[in-house]
């Protein structure tokens, strides 16, 4: 299947900071605090747009910044929040961490969206750290820094149609003949091994992808032949173009083989069934092939619309492909398995559970503390105050930080460094 990746570099905007204010009033010696919050950071979102078919754009650029939020202000103004940054993706886009490899988000349904990096929280301005006990709080908070992370996307084009049939009924002549795909075409079965695809332009210029599909045989969803692992393929597509030795030319019945490949599409998945299904009689043009789509067309009464034709001597497949156009115009693509999300969010990932903090001893003897939440409660501390600074090491000790150092054998003290920041260990 056609693949393409490129790798990118993604940040949700930072979150803006709190403020801290005092009202000033006339004949008010000291006001209550006025320091607003600031806004929320915005976060970068993937959104699918129907009309894009490949990445190529990712080429051009590589890096994804989400806009910060506005800073609190004076008099209690909260600071703007950032909208998101919607980024449009092709259908068939693979989001993957490029750091760990993990699967985030498959989005295939047009307007489906997923949030690659969130966007910080906004810090909080010290009117919200008012109590009774402290009514002029000197406090405020940064806001949150946006997440960042590398991601890998791999664009799996969604054929519109696949091309499903017996081996060696012409699947991939008859995809060679109607896109400029070159697939490998011999008279014994198993030619193909993965699917091809191609771009097909209609005669009256309306376009779709199709897939040939590896030949299917009895048995193929219980996993004989090739079988499942290329079931998997039908899945994706929105209309099946099913393809028929019209000619018998291995011996077999035509409308058996019919009945035969649509029992294994519904026994590999029933809703298959549910897909439009166009029925192609090919090899038209050998000895025999009139007689019996006369007898088969009188089998399938009407069920299907069935088009005669010949890819080798190309002849029937405008009106063919007419017809697989209007379907498509016609037909949602639908997952089998899953019912469509509400909100139409895919986020596969919950971020793995990190340690709070990890303690480390530097080159220079000192006890070096990192960690993504420590880091995330360190940035969002504003280090020209002293309040603030006094609230970030309870909130270590909260974490647990100073027992942790403790049973590291940290002596009182001691220097302890969290990115530039060090101060004393005092047990
Ligand atoms: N006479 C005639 N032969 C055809 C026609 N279409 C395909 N063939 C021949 O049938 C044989 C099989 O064709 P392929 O296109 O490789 O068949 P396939 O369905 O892709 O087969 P697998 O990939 O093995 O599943 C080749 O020798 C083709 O030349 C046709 O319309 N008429
Ligand atoms: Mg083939």
């Amino acid at each position: 299947m056609f693949v393409d990746g490129v790798k990118i570099y993604v940040k949700g905007g930072d979150g803006g900071d709190g403020m801290v204010a005092f009202r000033r009033e006339k004949f008010v010696a000291n006001g209550g605090p006025a320091g607003g919050d600031g806004g929320k950071g915005g976060s970068v979102v993937f959104e699918v747009e129907e009309g894009l078919r490949t990445l190529v754009d990712f080429r051009y650029k590589r890096h994804f910044k989400g806009n910060p939020g506005e800073n609190g202000m004076s008099k209690g103004m909260h600071g703007h929040g950032a909208p998101d940054y919607v980024v449009p993706v092709p259908p068939g886009t693979i989001v993957k961490d490029a750091d760990t490899g993990e699967l985030l988000a498959d989005l295939i349904t047009h307007g489906q969206r997923a949030v690659v990096a969130k966007g910080g929280r906004a810090g909080r301005g010290n009117r919200r750290f008012a109590t009774p006990a402290n009514p002029a709080p000197e406090i405020s908070e940064n806001g949150e820094p946006g997440q960042e992370r590398n991601l890998e996307l791999e664009l799996k084009v969604l054929a519109d149609v696949g091309l499903v049939g017996f081996p060696s009924v012409g699947k991939s002549t008859l995809l060679s003949v109607v896109t400029a795909a070159r697939p490998k075409i011999a008279d014994y079965h198993f030619t193909t091994l993965t699917p091809n695809l191609g771009m097909v332009d209609t005669p009256d210029h309306r376009s779709f992808a199709m897939a040939d599909l590896p030949g299917l045989i009895e048995g193929a969803s219980l996993g004989v032949g090739l079988g499942h692992q290329f079931l998997k393929h039908i899945e994706r597509t929105r209309v099946i173009v099913h393809v028929i030795d019209m000619a018998g030319t291995e011996g077999r019945d035509p409308y058996d083989d019919f009945l035969k490949i649509n029992e294994e599409l519904s026994q590999y998945n029933y809703r298959l069934l549910e897909r439009p299904q166009i029925v192609v009689a090919n090899k038209m043009d050998m000895p025999g092939a009139e007689e019996n789509l006369v007898t088969f067309k009188e089998q399938i009464e009407d069920k299907y619309p069935v088009f005669a034709v010949s890819a080798l001597t190309k002849t029937g497949l405008s009106n063919m492909l007419l017809e697989i156009a209007n379907k498509l115009e016609t037909t949602e693509y639908f997952p089998l398995n899953e019912e469509p999300t509400e909100d139409q969010i895919v986020m596969y990932k919950h971020e793995a559970e990190k340690p709070e903090f990890e303690i480390s001893r530097g080159s220079d003897a000192v006890w070096v503390l990192s960690g993504s939440e420590i880091e995330r409660l360190f940035a969002m501390t504003n280090f020209d105050r002293e309040v603030s600074v006094t609230r970030f090491t309870r909130q270590l000790r909260s974490l647990g930080v100073d027992q942790a150092l403790r049973d590291r054998g940290a002596k009182d003290g001691d220097t302890v460094r969290i990115i530039e920041f060090e101060f004393e260990f005092m047990d």
